[in-house]
């Protein structure tokens, strides 16, 4: 979980335009966490002793599969002006295009998390894919959010003018693999404490339960929910730590998890860490070029470099 001090700004919608393109935002020196989209190891499990834990692959191809897709088939979406998204169920004898027939349906392969040779159907719907930076699956992003039970209920909302800050490190897997197909949007300071935001990311995601919280019973979830969210990405935050090599590139074993790169073994892992060799020298400080980037700095040639080479700086 994040701890407070990370924060650095929350942003408050006080004036969202009638345009499809912009909305203007103020940012207030608060902090507001949502114990929503943490992974369910982060959860706490005491009220769940009860709960059978069910086989995961004949949760997902006996019950899940089919109650989804028979979901997908039976509602609809509509958007306002702002991305915000009414889902419904279908009227036969009305014209509407279901979930499952919508053209900018994607599908995902995504393997189970803990079964080897299980894998899951993960849908999402682009409404913009937002015109700025990529999103990778370890970095940090303000998100607004409505997340859907399969029966049209609403378990969570994030608005616009309450946005948080998602660590995707901490996510559910679902969020964790269909943000980075999406970019954030930019902003402009207006001077008077406002922001005007412009092409951020929308879409909507449809997840099984074994990308989300599978039998953990959370608030408003029952155990073992597929889960539908609609979501707006305003702002990614690409480097957690502020030592200006990006969390993709703080997985120096590149095997996709930054919780074990901790090259000082100093319990700290590199993705939070500005010194990540230990030397005494910010990592942002270790840059003998002077590019603005230390991952392409090796001063003693001996293929480390100086920012992950204590003998170095
Ligand atoms: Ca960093
Ligand atoms: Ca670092
Ligand atoms: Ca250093
Ligand atoms: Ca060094």
């Amino acid at each position: 979980m994040q701890p407070l001090n990370t924060v650095k700004f929350f942003l408050i919608v006080t004036k969202p335009e009638l345009n499809i393109n912009f909305m203007t935002i103020r940012v207030l020196a608060i902090f507001s966490l949502s114990m929503f989209l943490m992974s369910s190891s982060c959860k706490k499990d005491d009220n769940n002793s009860e709960i059978e834990i069910r086989d995961r692959t004949e949760q997902y191809n006996n019950v899940e599969r089919d109650s989804i897709e028979t979901y997908m088939k039976t509602h609809y979406y509509t958007l306002d002006a702002q991305y915000n998204v009414t889902i419904d169920t279908i009227d036969p004898a009305g014209s509407h295009t279901s979930l499952w027939d919508d053209p900018g349906l994607e599908t995902l392969q995504v393997n189970d998390p803990e079964v080897d040779d299980l894998v899951y159907d993960l849908y999402y719907i682009p409404f913009r894919a937002g015109d700025h930076k990529a999103i990778h699956k370890m970095d940090r992003v303000l998100v607004a959010y409505k997340g859907f039970l399969l029966n049209n209920k609403v378990f969570d909302e994030k608005i616009d003018n309450m946005p948080i800050w998602l660590d995707l490190n901490y996510s559910i897997k679902a969020w964790q693999e269909v943000l980075p197909y999406f970019n954030d949007g930019t902003f402009s300071d207006n001077g008077d404490g406002t922001f005007t935001f412009t092409g951020y990311g929308a879409g909507m995601l449809i997840t099984p339960s074994g990308l989300a919280y599978y039998h953990v019973a959370a608030n408003k979830i029952p155990a073992y929910s597929p889960l539908v969210f609609s979501f707006k990405s305003f702002v990614v935050d690409d480097d957690l730590d502020n030592d200006t090599v990006k969390n993709i590139d703080e997985d120096v074993n590149g095997n996709g998890d930054p919780q074990d790169d901790d090259t000082d073994n100093d319990g700290i892992k590199n993705i939070n860490d500005k010194d990540d060799d230990g030397d005494g020298v910010l990592t942002k400080d270790e840059d003998a070029n002077g590019d603005g980037d230390p991952t392409n700095d090796d001063t003693d040639g001996d293929g480390t470099p100086d920012y992950l080479d204590a003998d170095t700086h």
